[in-house]
């Protein structure tokens, strides 16, 4: 399934701002932080939660809520590890596995170079970070990672801030019961299989 933003003007400005060619590296960085902070909480609202009850200063008692399940990050690297930080200011001591994909961009197939993922995932809800949702071939192949590792695809939420239509379509018919959780979804793609309108690529606008 798939879940977008809610188009909020303030959402739309971010965006603006980071689709913006002259934007330098120190806002990108510091309002592409602040659209994933957005996906995270987004994200958390997926995750199970149970009944707790607090007393308030006023001696008052609060029938609430809190959090249930375990999570833990994946990024694909290297775009996705821009979204950590996003995350870490969300969940503290969040674990953070990491799988390296790279794209090839002649043929625009990924490729598996390595992953590190702490080793009780299958226990844990997955937050996949990558912020461009092309093809969907890379994100695919890392979901086909931690469904080896032994984590259902319901517990999987892949949070990214650009997807294409066709990457979307991909996600829906191949994995139907993972959560998609997007900014934004884009027209399409070009003729080189990056996201247009889009934002160019995410990882040297972010990293260099
Ligand atoms: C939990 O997992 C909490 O939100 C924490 O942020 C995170 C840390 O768990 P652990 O890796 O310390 O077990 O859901
Ligand atoms: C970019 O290409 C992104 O960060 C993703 O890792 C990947 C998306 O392309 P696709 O595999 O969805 O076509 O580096």
């Amino acid at each position: 399934t798939v879940h977008v933003l809610p188009q909020t003007p303030q959402l739309i400005a971010l965006l603006t701002i980071i689709r913006d060619k002259n934007t330098q590296r120190g806002d990108f960085i510091f309002y592409s932080n602040r659209i994933i902070r957005l996906l995270v909480e987004e994200g958390l609202n997926h995750l199970p939660v149970k009944e707790h009850e607090v007393t308030t200063p006023l001696g008052r008692s609060y029938a609430g809520v809190r959090f249930e399940g375990k999570i833990c990050g994946v990024s694909i690297m290297r775009a996705g590890e821009s979204m950590e930080q996003g995350l870490r200011d969300c969940c503290r001591s969040v674990r953070i596995g990491k799988i390296l994909i790279q794209r090839d961009e002649e043929t625009a197939q990924p490729k598996l170079f390595y992953h590190k993922l702490p080793n009780d995932i299958a226990d844990r809800w997955v937050l996949l970070l990558d912020p461009m949702n092309a093809t969907g071939g890379s994100a695919s192949m890392a979901v086909q990672v931690l469904k080896e590792k032994g984590v259902a695809e319901e517990r999987i939420l892949f949070l990214n801030l650009i997807a294409s239509p066709e990457g979307i379509e991909h996600f829906a018919s191949k994995y139907p019961k993972l959560r998609v959780i997007t900014a934004f979804i884009d027209e399409g793609l070009d003729d080189k299989n990056y996201i247009v309108p889009g934002l160019g690529d995410f990882g040297d606008r972010h990293f260099g």
